[in-house]
């Protein structure tokens, strides 16, 4: 076989793989995002992530223009027994195959530090989601209206005090 036909080959090969590889195997429910207070600069989202492939996938990462900084954040339990935020760097555990994993408010959430605007009620804000097997996915998640949630939530208290003041 020529060289020309083998790259002939691998091109074509290439070309057939990827409409595969951009069915979503991965379906985001009940995603929501909200401010961590009236003035805040940072927020959150918050979503039930399911697995519909027949492989383990994992969140590894997440864009977005709403904030300066978009990072994978959980919540664990310092020294003094308070939960507090940290980045997973290496993104989120793996979704097995058929299985559900529930981004939500105390655990695992994708962090938004610094917003470029607000969080207005009607205004979706844009994320994209990297997986390390479906790759990106683009989500519109509509933020939550904020004036019926208790300004001061429990989620993000210990890191706002930290980032504000
Ligand atoms: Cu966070």
């Amino acid at each position: 076989m020529s060289l020309t036909k083998t790259l002939g080959v691998a091109a074509a090969a290439l070309t057939f793989a990827l409409p595969a590889f951009a069915e979503s195997k991965i379906m985001i429910e009940d995603a929501y995002a909200r401010a961590a207070g009236m003035n805040a600069m940072a927020g959150a989202a918050f979503m039930q992530i399911m697995n519909m492939g027949d492989e383990d996938d994992r969140l590894i990462g997440a864009k977005s223009d709403i904030a300066k900084r978009v990072e994978l954040h959980t919540h664990i339990e310092n020294a003094e027994g308070v939960m507090q935020m940290v980045e997973v760097e290496e993104g989120f555990p793996p979704v097995a195959a058929g299985s559900t994993h529930m981004l939500q408010r105390g655990g695992d959430h994708v962090m938004f530090m610094g917003l470029n605007g607000t969080l207005e009620h009607g205004s979706n804000v844009t994320v994209t989601l990297v997986f390390e097997k479906a790759g990106e996915m683009v989500v519109e998640i509509p933020p939550v209206d904020l004036e019926r949630k208790p300004m001061h939530g429990m989620s993000h208290g210990s890191m706002d005090q930290g980032s504000d003041s």
